[in-house]
């Protein structure tokens, strides 16, 4: 099923290089993803001969963590929030693999969590298992399809165990690996979506305990929702026009109705809002101009304790980008923080543990770790006194690894091939 979005693109594009043709060239290399419209095509190409990245103009995406539900802040507004710290990179990893995204989960179910991440030059994703002890040991090495960028980790089969599910860009499908139910993984199935599949989230988006799949698709301008069975097999797609160039995509209840809703940021912008009806249907609902250029990651969470999901996106430049729900599918105004050029991921985790999510990103120029700290409100204040993390800094996740009850950080590095995993103090 094909439906057609009626919101109409409000961004003027002209100025960017931006499409006569309604096409679409995509040229991943790794971290460092460039989107050009410039001629009649096609697909994605992987550059895997060259990861060098060239800051000024290349998009870099990083989808994140897992699912995007509504995790929901108890704590309550207290001025200046407390300054987390964290200890020097540990690092996991140090050989050039190109690495994209991560993934947090406990593959082996052994109470220490472990971490995924895609490895776009190679069509690998690479596996790294917590010891307990404070250290990481490099884990299993899974062939992917052509181009694998963003992962989810969720349990798709109900056997405790979590699988992983890859969008696979060039091979416009998503890659799904089953747990078999000791931290190995059976042998890839695909599943086609649409080209260009760039993200996914999977979460329960129809009440039927049994986790979905939500895809961007950003060749084909779409997003591909896949029920399913409750077995790691997936009812046909139910796909819906986005926007063109639709990057990041998150879930989340944004008008508290119980039933979650989704936001698909496109390249060019806007983020385009889809309401759900619970039955794992969805409506075209607004449209959000935003204040750049370059749309890029997004994320999901409530921010302000008001129990509907605000959004957290992130553009191809500096900007880490706010906006608060409004209640009933709008949003408020664009909250702009501004870090240094070259944004490239966004984890949330309550990182001081004041019962408010806070913001975390990496960063491809500065070799620093942003952090923007909650108030309680909604509102953020920049950390200070971070560590220094890997330059090409790419993916970033969060997570407890080491059981003290504080949020970790771990970062993968484009250019490098560094992994490295941040505790906190
Ligand atoms: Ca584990
Ligand atoms: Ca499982
Ligand atoms: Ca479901
Ligand atoms: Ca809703």
């Amino acid at each position: 099923m094909k439906v057609a979005k009626n919101a109409k693109m409000t961004r003027a594009v002209s100025n960017l290089f931006l499409p006569s043709a309604a096409f679409l060239l995509l040229t991943v290399t790794a971290c460092d993803f460039k989107m050009k419209t410039n001629g009649p095509l096609v697909a994605v190409t992987v550059d895997s001969s060259s990861p060098t990245p060239t800051p000024a103009d290349t998009p870099t995406p990083t989808p994140t963590a897992t699912p995007t539900a509504t995790p929901s802040p108890t704590g309550t507004p207290s001025g200046t929030p407390a300054n987390p710290t964290y200890q020097s990179a540990v690092s996991v990893s140090a050989v050039e693999h190109m690495y994209g995204a991560s993934a947090v989960g406990d593959f082996d179910q052994d109470g220490h969590l472990d971490f995924v991440t895609t490895s776009l030059g190679e069509n690998k994703i690479r596996l790294f298992t917590n010891d307990g002890a404070g250290g990481f040991n490099t884990g299993a090495v899974l062939a992917t399809d052509v181009a694998p960028f963003g992962v989810s980790v969720a349990d798709l089969n109900g056997d405790g165990y979590p699988d992983i599910i890859v969008a696979q860009i060039t091979a416009g499908s998503v890659g799904i690996f089953m747990n078999n139910g000791d931290g190995t993984f059976a042998s890839r199935v695909d599943i086609a979506t649409g080209a260009g599949a760039f993200d996914v989230s999977a979460i329960d988006v129809n009440h039927d305990g049994k986790i979905d799949l939500v895809v961007s698709n950003a060749t084909d301008g779409s997003l591909s929702i896949l029920l399913g069975k409750g077995n790691g097999t997936f009812n046909d797609a139910i796909t819906y026009a986005t926007d063109a160039s639709p990057v990041g995509v998150a879930v989340g209840d944004f008008d508290g109705d119980g039933n979650l809703d989704i936001a698909v940021a496109s390249y060019y912008g806007p983020i385009d809002i889809f309401m759900g009806s619970g039955d794992g249907h969805f409506i075209a609902g607004d449209t959000i101009t935003t204040n750049s250029s370059t749309e890029y990651f997004i994320k999901a969470a409530d921010l302000n304790g008001d129990g509907k999901a605000d959004l957290v996106a992130m553009d191809n430049g500096s900007l880490i980008q706010v906006f608060s729900s409004n209640g009933d599918g709008t949003f408020g105004a664009e909250v702009d923080y501004t870090g240094p050029e070259g944004v490239r991921g966004i984890t949330l985790g309550d990182f001081n543990h004041d019962g408010t999510l806070d913001i975390a990103y990496s960063n491809a120029n500065s070799s620093n770790i942003g952090m923007l700290l909650n108030d309680g409100t909604g509102a953020f204040t920049d950390a200070t006194g971070l560590p220094s993390a890997p330059s090409s800094s790419c993916g970033i996740t969060s997570g407890d690894f080491n059981g003290d009850g504080k949020i970790d950080l771990q970062i993968t590095a484009y250019v490098g091939g560094d992994v490295e995993v941040f505790f906190q103090q």
